[in-house]
């Protein structure tokens, strides 16, 4: 089990003050660090450099894309005050955009494949410059299937209150991982229409009765299954290990955390369990929550959670991420200085549930919207099938969709109708959200930017149109988006 053999973007300052084991990365991560005491509104502009690296998974080489930032690894972490001032080079040898998921700027810095802003070709490179805000950002490529083959990233934005509270940031950032190619992946859903061959993998096998999935359903009988887990993966990563040789991150005196959980998975949700642990989520998708103590929580596609750790002793903590349905696992260890580490199961003993709301239905935005009744409400209706293979929005599959039209100043709601048996995680891009209604329930409940649609459920957003811009809104399954499930948010006059 190697320690400290993560690139030192994952560690805090005082872990690698804290830590004896020279690395050699460290020291420009150390310098910018030491500047934010006083960040310079000037700050150079950052090298982001899109690429190809080498993973090793259960003992194979995996050659997958990267994301690296300019100290060597992966992302980006900005200090309190610093602009995204980023150079994107791209030396992955294909075009490729990155889109700066939950991150509000002006839409053409997005990172999505409008036409109007086409993709970097090979051997490009493209700037960008906005304010960012503050929380638990990732990034990730919008071209094609490259999410899959890991072009993808943390972007954390730490604010002031963060830098006061002086807890060790630890991001924890979750992947599915398969030796196919991401094309193969996708033949393999859709080739064999109508065959059994065409369901999910541990469909029928890990069928799961609604009456396990917590969310109430509308009026389904207690004897219909849903669908879980579209893809058999080969590996599910954290920080880019597998649970048979997990990151271990040593904790420092006190042992006070700040666990940023992203999950940046393709296809794969999960449940983070602390195990022996107990936390406190402070933020969901980068946005403050008021504090809900957990110590097991559902982590749909593209989500992120902030969980504040108090370490109770000077142990050993594994903090593990369960797949939807399935006994199979990853993770990293929390592990205070010198306490032995040993080896973890790389299965759990049985089967997690689905996915559900069970914490959704507890989150409550610190800064809420202000009350107001919406200007214009869309109905989405989530559809489509594992076989044929193929989802859908209102009936359309991108890119032949009529865009949800919205002008500057409204208060917007979109009401999304799940009519399908499987989970759809809901982005919306360049707007922040609130959770406004669940099954027809209003509520003021967490703002965010990703959003589950149960199946057979409801969930309700709304949002101030501040942006102008074209806007992508999409199930984050890749799977789905890549057989249809995207739409267009737009205002008018817009070209
Ligand atoms: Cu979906």
């Amino acid at each position: 089990m190697r320690e400290n053999g993560k690139p030192a973007a994952l560690l805090s300052r005082r872990q690698i003050l804290a830590s004896s084991v020279a690395i050699a990365g460290a020291i420009p991560f150390l310098t910018k660090e030491r500047a934010t005491a006083a960040p310079d509104p000037r700050a150079t502009q950052l090298r982001l450099t899109a690429g190809t690296r080498t993973l090793d998974v259960n003992g194979k080489p995996a050659r997958v894309f990267g994301l690296i930032g300019p100290n060597g690894n992966p992302g980006i972490t900005l200090s309190p005050g610093e602009r995204f001032h980023v150079d994107l080079v791209n030396q992955a040898s294909t075009s490729t955009i990155v889109h700066w998921h939950g991150q509000l700027p002006p839409w053409r810095q997005d990172g999505f494949p409008w036409p109007q802003t086409p993709p970097i070709l090979a051997g490009g490179t493209h700037s960008y410059d906005y304010a960012p805000i503050a929380g638990t950002y990732w990034m990730h490529s919008h071209q094609g299937m490259q999410e899959q083959s890991l072009m993808t990233a943390p972007l954390i934005v730490r604010s002031a209150e963060d830098m006061r509270a002086d807890r060790q940031d630890v991001v924890l950032m979750l992947h599915d991982f398969s030796f196919r190619t991401p094309d193969e992946l996708l033949v393999g859903l859709t080739k064999s229409e109508g065959s059994a061959s065409a369901m999910p993998t541990g469909s029928m096998g890990n069928a799961m009765n609604m009456a396990s999935g917590g969310m109430g359903a509308m009026n389904m009988g207690s004897s219909m299954a849903m669908d879980v887990n579209d893809i058999d993966y080969d590996a599910f990563l954290a920080n880019d290990r597998t649970l048979a040789d997990p990151e271990v991150i040593r904790t420092e005196p006190g042992g006070r955390v700040r666990l940023r959980l992203i999950n940046g998975a393709s296809a794969t949700q999960f449940w983070i369990d602390l195990g022996v642990l107990s936390g406190t989520v402070v933020a969901v998708d980068g946005h403050p929550v008021r504090p809900v103590r957990v110590t097991r929580l559902p982590l749909a596609i593209a989500q992120r959670l902030d969980v504040l750790i108090d370490l109770p002793q000077n142990n050993a903590y594994p903090i593990f991420a369960q797949v939807e349905g399935k006994r199979a696992r990853t993770g990293i260890v929390l592990a205070a200085s010198g306490a032995p580490v040993s080896r973890l199961d790389v299965e759990a003993g049985e089967n997690a549930a689905p996915v559900d709301l069970s914490l959704e239905h507890r989150l409550e935005a610190v800064s809420p919207l202000a009350p107001r009744a919406p200007d214009v409400t869309h109905r989405v209706i989530l559809a489509g099938a594992m076989a044929p293979y193929a989802w859908s929005l209102n009936g359309e599959y991108w890119p032949n969709v009529t865009p949800l039209m919205i002008a500057p100043g409204q208060r917007v709601a979109i009401e999304m109708m799940n009519h399908t048996m499987m989970p759809h995680p809901m982005h919306l891009h360049g707007h922040a959200f609130q959770v406004a209604a669940i099954n027809g329930v209003p509520r003021a409940g967490a703002v965010r930017d990703t959003v589950l649609v149960p199946p057979m459920s409801s969930v309700t957003i709304a949002f101030d149109a501040d942006n102008p811009g074209r806007w992508a809104f999409h199930c984050h399954n890749l799977y789905h988006m890549m057989t249809g499930m995207m739409t267009e948010v737009r205002y008018p006059a817009i070209i």
